[in-house]
């Protein structure tokens, strides 16, 4: 249905052309407000392609046309308040996710402010006035343009900077990681409901650093970063990318993660064209080298921890009882978790202790969960730790005492934080819904799986969550090297037997029978840059 708004008080209304009349509000679109760069490399141009790219529908506000080539911007024509009112009143549907790219002028700045008061979707702003080339561009406007953009904030979901443009929005210098963090929480200050700065300006060097916080939560990403002799379109499809997934249904903290890596694998696989580069669009990106370290630190690398060691994984059984693994490990089941939930004191610790004690005379690997501290003590073979473990546990030591770790992780975010500690195995699910336990995510899904599958291609992987027998081969097929279960193991009505099928249907996957050899990401280019625990 056709709305008509008053954006500004603009009595301009020319509304016969309909840009989007009739897109249905069910499909997945991103709105993009910006300029038209005549070369492609950024503005609409660019973000369009992105979203192409990552399967989401674009539609446009074109709020000036520049004239671009590879090297230069020669002339920039900003779109008047009448075509700027005339696009938006076109559209018949908003879409839930609009990002907001130059607006070129004061006035179109207005007019957003105006349209945002009753817009009730999310808002990525990247306002991108001082990208390469565009640094001119705004000129005698450019002290008011700036103090106008913080009229947007309060309506912003993400807003996302370089730190040249932070400088200039908070008129001073930006020297150090802790200048980031501090620009960050002054951002939050005035209305905005998180920011992210990209902090690739500050070192030169292969790395970069950003600093993404809403408040409560705050977290730096360390990545590998080409040099890129020519920025231009860089801050625009990272933003479009972070909307395109936004749109998906991804969360924000997921899409900044899928976001990093399509900039990260489009700057690595930049063509150059007449002494330009280009960043490479090229579908979903799913490579581990592109994947960044999630962490509470910049520069959050860490050491790998020991891998899994030669021996295939397939059947990891998940129990909660020392009897479990008296009765599992005489079958062949060769690495097992001990996942006590409710007991306490000398009944759990002796429950540690026993079961280490099962597991060593079987030569079985054992992860404790939870309890790194009893695991570190009675010298267990690894601990596995759920992503709120995290938080408390002193993941140094039980490095340091060269134990295991195998982390669990149901979404991007949870992956890319996982990846800052090189554990000995990812453990990602639920692949299907499960009783066995409460999560607060949906399903993963094969389709996840699989792509996860191919991004953490230096680890073990196992699949966790709704797995039964019937599913083995659907999972297996997604090439994971392990599958981790509890009730179709623990409920079944003859646990021997089915342990006993589990694990000769595992054993006829080449992933199992082959395991990959180099499942300490030691190999990773990321890897030299490590610092020590
Ligand atoms: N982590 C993610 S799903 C899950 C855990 C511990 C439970 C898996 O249990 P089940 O019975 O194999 O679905
Ligand atoms: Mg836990």
């Amino acid at each position: 249905m056709k709305r008509c708004i008053n954006y500004g008080g603009s009595t301009v209304w020319p509304n016969e052309h309909k840009v989007l009349s009739d897109l249905p509000e069910s499909l997945d679109v991103v709105l993009t407000i910006g300029d038209s760069d005549s070369s492609g490399g950024a503005g609409i141009q660019a973000d369009l392609q992105t979203f192409q790219n990552l399967g989401v529908r674009g539609c446009s506000i074109m709020t000036a046309i520049t004239a671009h080539n590879e090297h230069e911007i020669t002339t920039m024509q900003p779109m008047s308040v009448e075509y700027i009112t005339a696009q938006l009143s076109a559209l018949s549907h908003f879409p839930k996710i609009i990002k907001l790219g130059m607006l070129a002028r004061v006035s179109t700045i207005e007019i957003m402010v105006n349209f945002l008061r009753q817009y009730t979707g999310k808002v990525i702003l990247d306002p991108t006035m001082l990208s390469a080339f565009r640094k001119e561009l705004l000129h005698a406007e450019s002290e008011q343009y700036l103090h106008e953009l913080r009229n947007l904030f309060p309506y912003v979901e993400i807003l996302t900077l370089t730190i040249p443009e932070t400088e200039s929005i908070l008129g001073r210098t930006i020297h150090s990681y802790h200048d980031i963090e501090n620009a960050g929480h002054e951002f939050l200050a005035m209305g905005l409901k998180s920011v992210f700065i990209k902090g690739s300006h500050l070192e030169h060097n292969t790395l970069s650093q950003d600093y993404w916080t809403n408040g409560t939560e705050s977290y730096w990403l360390s990545g590998q970063y080409d040099e890129y002799s020519n920025d231009r379109g860089m801050g625009c499809v990272f933003s479009a990318a972070m909307s395109a997934s936004l749109a998906l249904g991804y969360p924000l903290k997921d899409a900044i993660i899928i976001a990093k890596m399509y900039i990260g694998r489009g700057i690595r696989l930049a063509q150059s064209i007449n002494a330009s580069t280009f960043i490479t669009h090229a579908g979903w990106p799913e490579d581990e080298i592109d994947l960044p370290c999630l962490s509470d630190c910049y520069h959050g690398f860490s050491s790998a921890f020991s891998d899994c060691g030669r021996d295939p994984i397939g059947l990891y059984p998940v129990v909660d009882h020392s009897d479990w693994l008296r009765k599992l490990l005489p079958l062949g089941v060769n690495m097992i978790q001990l996942r006590i939930k409710g007991k306490f004191g000398h009944e759990l610790e002796n429950e540690i202790k026993q079961s280490i004690e099962i597991a060593n005379k079987f030569d079985a690997r054992l992860f404790i969960n939870d309890y790194w501290e009893l695991a570190i003590a009675y010298g267990a073979y690894g601990v596995h730790l759920g992503q709120e473990d995290l938080d408390s546990a002193d993941v140094k030591k039980i490095y340091q005492a060269n134990l295991r770790l195998g982390l669990s992780t149901h979404c991007y975010y949870e992956v890319a934080r996982a990846h800052a500690f090189k554990p000995s195995y990812i453990a990602c699910g639920p692949i299907y819904s499960t009783p066995s336990k409460r999560v607060s995510f949906s399903p993963v899904g094969i389709d996840q799986l699989t792509r996860w599958r191919k991004t953490l291609s230096s680890y073990r992987l196992i699949a966790i969550g709704g797995i039964n027998q019937a599913r083995i081969p659907t999972i297996m097929e997604t090439g994971v090297d392990g599958v981790a279960m509890i009730s179709a193991i623990t409920q079944a009505d003859n646990p021997t037997q089915m342990t006993i099928e589990l694990l000769q249907m595992m054993n006829a996957y080449n992933n199992i029978l082959n395991p990959i050899i180099n499942t300490n990401p030691a190999n990773s280019t990321l890897n030299i840059f490590l610092g020590s625990r």
